[in-house]
């Protein structure tokens, strides 16, 4: 008797998906896809433990693209039975899989694949509705907030600004294709963009900057920290309570050396991940 067990292809998983979908999981369809796609991918002979192989190959699955994100698994029973390994190997490679955030689970509903993050990279100086174009996704802003007032102390001094000189204070929720992907809290002064309102902040501030204003962008400082989402931005960000978040503080300046903004930004963590690439020194 072989020792390695038969693994659905993706093809199992697909119709596994549109049962789903469709409410109901039909055992018939169930089986035909899977007497259909069968391949040798567990193997009780390696010392690599049963829940990792398993683990291996539904990542080799959503990175290859066959499973999608937000196609749903099997259950727990139904992948036990197919791999005929235990539901504690299976529960155990969906927990660590889970637990990378490749996988999530909904209560009632069952486990998914997780959206793949956006990956930003940190060289470049870009605008939100620039890095959302350059991926396909359509840029939105929801504006919650806009006024015009006398700079706090902490905003004065690190836009250089003179005492009680004005600021603009906006917080933006800014979307891709609809969905909450950061909070947005900036502080421009008045004197330098004096024409800016609600119907710009609607769209790209960098772009009205530039090609409204002709002033030229040059260079930012941008940290970026962890942090716990509040309870009062989970609505915002469509966030659970307790949910990760990446806070980012960006002070940017024209060409002159002149500070034009500083934002300060509360990034989804289960949907941006930042990159940079490094030099030896
Ligand atoms: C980005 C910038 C923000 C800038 C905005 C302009 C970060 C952390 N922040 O969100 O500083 O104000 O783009 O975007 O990258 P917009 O031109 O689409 O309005």
């Amino acid at each position: 008797m072989s020792n390695v067990a038969k693994v659905p292809s993706a093809l199992f998983y697909r119709r596994i998906i549109v049962c789903y979908k469709h409410g109901v999981c039909n055992k018939i369809e169930h089986r035909t896809a899977i007497s259909k796609g069968e391949q040798f991918v567990v193997n009780k002979n390696s010392p690599l433990p049963l829940y990792y192989q398993l683990e291996e190959h539904l990542k080799h699955l959503i990175q290859s693209e066959e499973l999608k994100p937000g196609d749903a698994l099997p259950s727990e029973r139904e992948l036990a039975e197919s791999f005929k390994i235990s539901r504690m190997t299976v529960r155990q490679a969906i927990t660590n899989l889970v637990n990378k955030n490749v996988l999530y689970r909904e209560k009632g509903r069952g486990t998914f694949v997780s959206h793949r993050k956006i990956e930003q990279s940190l060289q470049g100086l870009t605008s939100f509705s620039e890095d959302m174009k350059s991926r396909g996704l359509e840029p939105g802003n929801k504006l919650l907030h806009f006024e015009i007032s006398p700079a706090r102390e902490d905003i004065q001094e690190l836009l250089s600004l003179e005492e009680e000189e004005l600021v603009y204070t906006m917080k933006r929720i800014r979307l891709a294709n609809g969905e909450p992907m950061a909070l947005e809290t900036s502080y421009i002064p008045v004197r330098l963009l004096p024409g800016l309102n609600q119907e710009i902040l609607e769209k790209s501030l960098y772009h009205y900057i530039e090609s409204e204003l002709n002033l030229h962008i040059s260079h930012a400082t941008q940290s970026v920290e962890a942090a716990i989402v509040t309870e009062a931005d989970t609505k915002h960000l469509k966030v659970k309570s307790g949910e990760p978040v990446l806070l980012i503080q960006r002070d940017s300046f024209l060409e002159d050396g002149t500070p034009f903004e500083l934002v300060r930004s509360i990034y989804r963590a289960d949907k941006y991940k930042f990159k940079i690439n490094l030099d030896r020194l």
